[in-house]
């Protein structure tokens, strides 16, 4: 039975995440964006609309939307990896400005600059996009950095902010992972790390390339909790990121969370997703956190079905939007080459 082989958590007791009716469909939305959108990408990409790798992250909505939604949007840090579309979507950063950005137009929140791997918005501090493994966990910490010194050298009672940092499990074999990990506990850093333990970096699987493959034992070795979730199960994942959202703002330090996850498609829209197998991929599929939440809500009397295909009508509507902002949008003047390499450019 492949389920016995699966790393899984026990069935989370939704009744612990005191969720409204509001809140409930605030976070359904959000992953039938993260997810529709990126399904229209596959669609654009493969029409020759948007070139270079698209990594998609079709299946681990809930671990975005979890833990962003519980979150201050435009004032709190998110910072990603080159799988950062839905990331960027959760932090604000409109639909029609991540499609723009895939289509290497002006109109792109990186001003055609970056593509599918380099999502940046100062505006929704969105920190990137970074197409090197584990890049954005020193940016993070950095970001936290300043909160923290903002607060406590220069006095700014305003700087409460708190800095989410998404990666992968193939991240955390990399050296800047642990040392990251060390500052933020001596500084104690409002930090959340966030782990996207999907089982695989490219085509190598996680246990056969890390020596204790559960991450979030790390936490603890270096002074800060941490935590396995089920990715899932946005309602978990939610509940424990208010959790270290609140401890982060309090000033008690950082916090690292492994999310169980799975994605749906392959590495990126190059990758014929040979090496995993069927069996694997069917238990997840299974797994699909999008429809464990509708389930929740219409079981619950919290939204009822024809309140879910209304959301689901209302984000297409915004995802097709979003391509024909994309294609009418012009393309960066080529006398702008040089221009926003720098800072003082904006
Ligand atoms: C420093 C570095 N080494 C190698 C690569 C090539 N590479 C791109 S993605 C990837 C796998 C990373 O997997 P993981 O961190 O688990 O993220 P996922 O793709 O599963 O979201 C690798 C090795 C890279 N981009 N950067
Ligand atoms: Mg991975």
């Amino acid at each position: 039975m492949v389920s016995e082989r699966e790393r899984t958590l026990p069935t989370f007791e939704a009744d612990h995440a005191s969720i409204t009716h509001e809140e409930g469909l605030i976070l359904y939305e959000d992953m039938v964006l993260g997810r529709l959108f990126e399904d229209k990408c596959a669609e654009m990409y493969y029409r020759g609309k948007m070139f270079g790798f698209v990594h998609l992250y079709n299946g681990q909505e809930a671990v975005s939307s979890g833990i962003i939604k519980a979150m201050r949007p435009g004032e709190d840090f998110v910072c990603s990896t080159y799988r950062d579309h839905v990331h960027a979507l959760s932090a604000g950063v409109p639909a029609r400005e991540v499609m723009a950005e895939l289509f290497g137009k002006e109109t792109g929140c990186s001003k055609g600059r970056g593509g599918s791997m380099h999502m940046f918005s100062a505006q929704h501090k969105l920190l990137g996009g970074f197409a090197f493994v584990a890049e954005g966990i020193p940016v993070a910490t950095g970001a936290a950095f300043q909160t923290k010194y903002r607060r406590e050298a220069l006095g700014d009672e305003s700087a409460d902010q708190v800095t989410a940092c998404f990666f992968g499990d193939g991240a955390c074999n990399n050296g800047q992972f642990y040392e990251c990990l060390n500052m933020a506990t001596l500084w104690k850093l409002p930090i959340i790390f966030v782990v996207e333990n999907n089982k695989w970096a490219i085509g190598m699987a996680h246990e056969r390339a890390t020596s204790d493959p559960e991450i979030y034992k790390k936490g603890p070795a270096f002074g800060m909790p941490g935590y396995e979730v089920d990715g899932m199960d946005i309602l978990a994942v939610h509940t424990l990121a208010k959790e270290a959202v609140t401890r982060a703002r309090a000033g008690e330090g950082p916090t690292l969370i492994e999310a169980l996850t799975y994605r749906f498609r392959g590495h990126s829209l190059a990758d014929p997703d040979e090496l995993r197998d069927q069996e694997e991929k069917e238990f997840w599929f299974s797994r699909d956190p999008i429809k464990k939440l509708a389930n929740y809500l219409i079981e619950k009397d919290l939204a009822s079905a024809e309140q879910l295909k209304e959301i689901d009508q209302k984000i297409q509507a915004v995802v097709d939007d979003a391509v024909e902002f994309a294609e009418s949008s012009s393309e960066p003047d080529p006398s702008e080459l040089y221009r926003f390499v720098f800072a003082e450019d904006q």
